[in-house]
């Protein structure tokens, strides 16, 4: 039984008023907040264990690798790779992919090879690739979408040439909410014999992820969309993989020997994870695991998958809105402008403009995003400048949705 008061009641921060308002967050395709139980396990460390990690003889820095040990094996639980060696902590999503962009590139690619991504990208899934096309004569190639923003598989499967070498993919779209199917579009890479990065700092926080029935070659994520703290994220990558790509930065914790002349390294996931590691982080996001799992995922894929569902229902009511991104199979994403009347002559005309949107909404204590969400590609295919985006967590409620409706509605009123 999903007990959402109780949910509620661990995050402290809902509880407090902007503008004497009560505070509904819906910000979380940001960054989401978190538990007490992630913020008391990081001042627990601080206080109780706090020591550099794999280096230390003595009794702190022993616990204090442990923590770190555990919490790359609950990582690995978590997404249910196959060994805790796949595991390579990063700073987060926009770090796990330069890290590939940058070793698989150097050491896998030569000028006039290929790499495909998708229209629905967040830069960080565009930018690693457009410094290495830059740098080594890459080329990028673009799968397209509907205009409700569904993938075109069957374009996908014509961008495949001898010349691709990778194909790296968002799973779940931080501005249209789509789930794309990887499943079925790694299949295709692989049989291409084409490896596929996943771009899972959308998805992790709400679906079940599983990169071993994905059969995916690297995931991606953030620690802090998923309750844990900032500055961490992961790289997930076969072994295979990180056993062929050469190290991403140098530095102590990532060698085996070090002379002036040669230098060898540690295998990985050790390898890519140069100085000190944000042992205490961590930590944090291990705890923000165990709180999901308490929870269940299928529990809170089935209770957002509902105020989603619900949210669409209601929002669409709403005069003259138009929301972007598919109807159904549709994460806990939403992306809308909303028009003074309905636009007859282009989609641009009598657009409220997002940003007064999201300023006054603000006002009632209603914290959404606008802008283009580091999508700019995106909204050039939509048309659009940017648009005001609802993404809901795993301690969002219906009275917050209505909450959200009747200020879209006050706000319209004042156009
Ligand atoms: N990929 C996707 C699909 C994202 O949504 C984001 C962040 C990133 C990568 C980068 O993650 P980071 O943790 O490394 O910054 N997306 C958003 C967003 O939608 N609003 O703020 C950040």
């Amino acid at each position: 039984m999903y007990d959402i008061n109780k949910v509620r009641e661990d995050f402290p921060i809902l509880s407090r008023t902007v503008y004497n308002k009560p505070l509904i967050y819906l910000d979380n395709g940001a960054t989401t907040q978190k538990p007490r139980q992630v913020v008391e396990a990081l001042v627990d460390e601080y206080y109780n264990v706090n020591a550099n990690v794999h280096r230390g003889v003595h009794f702190l820095s022993q616990r204090a690798t442990d923590l770190h040990e555990e919490a790359r094996e609950k990582v690995r639980g978590f997404i249910n790779a196959a060994k805790v060696e796949e595991i390579v902590f990063t700073r987060g999503t926009t770090e796990s992919i330069n890290l590939v962009a940058q070793t698989f590139c150097e050491s896998q690619m030569k000028a006039g090879d290929e790499v495909i991504i998708s229209c629905m990208e967040h830069h960080s899934n565009i930018v690693p690739w457009q410094l290495q096309a830059e740098k080594r004569g890459i080329v990028l190639k673009v799968i397209p979408m509907t205009d409700d923003g569904v993938l075109q598989l069957d374009e996908y499967e014509r961008l495949f040439t001898e010349r691709t070498k990778l194909v790296s993919c968002t799973q779940v779209s931080n501005v249209l909410g789509t789930v794309n199917p990887v499943k079925e579009m790694i299949a295709t890479a692989h049989r291409h014999g084409v490896p596929f990065l996943v771009d899972g700092a959308q998805s992790a926080p709400h679906l079940k992820i599983d990169v071993q029935d994905m059969d995916c070659d690297f995931f991606a994520l953030s620690g802090h969309k998923m309750y844990g703290p900032t500055g961490l994220g992961v790289l997930y990558g076969k072994e295979e993989w990180l056993e062929k790509l050469p190290p991403y930065q140098g530095g102590g914790e990532m060698i085996a020997t070090v002379t002036f002349e040669k230098t060898t390294f540690e295998r990985p996931p050790l390898k890519f994870e140069a100085g000190t590691p944000d042992y205490v982080a961590t930590t944090g996001l291990a705890r923000a695991i165990d709180y999901l799992n308490e929870l269940g995922m299928k529990n809170v894929m089935a209770y957002e998958q509902e105020l989603t569902r619900y949210a669409m229902e209601k929002l669409s009511e709403i005069p003259n809105i138009h929301i972007y991104g598919p109807s159904t199979n549709h994460d806990a994403v939403i992306s809308f402008n909303v028009f003074t009347s309905l636009p007859s002559g282009g989609i641009k005309g009598g657009l409220i403009h997002h940003m007064d949107m999201g300023t006054l909404l603000d006002r009632l204590g209603i914290a959404v995003r606008t802008g283009h969400h580091c999508a700019q590609p995106l909204m050039d295919r939509l048309d659009i400048l940017g648009t005001v985006r609802a993404s809901f967590a795993l301690y969002n409620t219906k009275e917050e949705v209505d909450a959200l409706v009747a200020g879209i509605r006050r706000v319209s009123q004042m156009f």
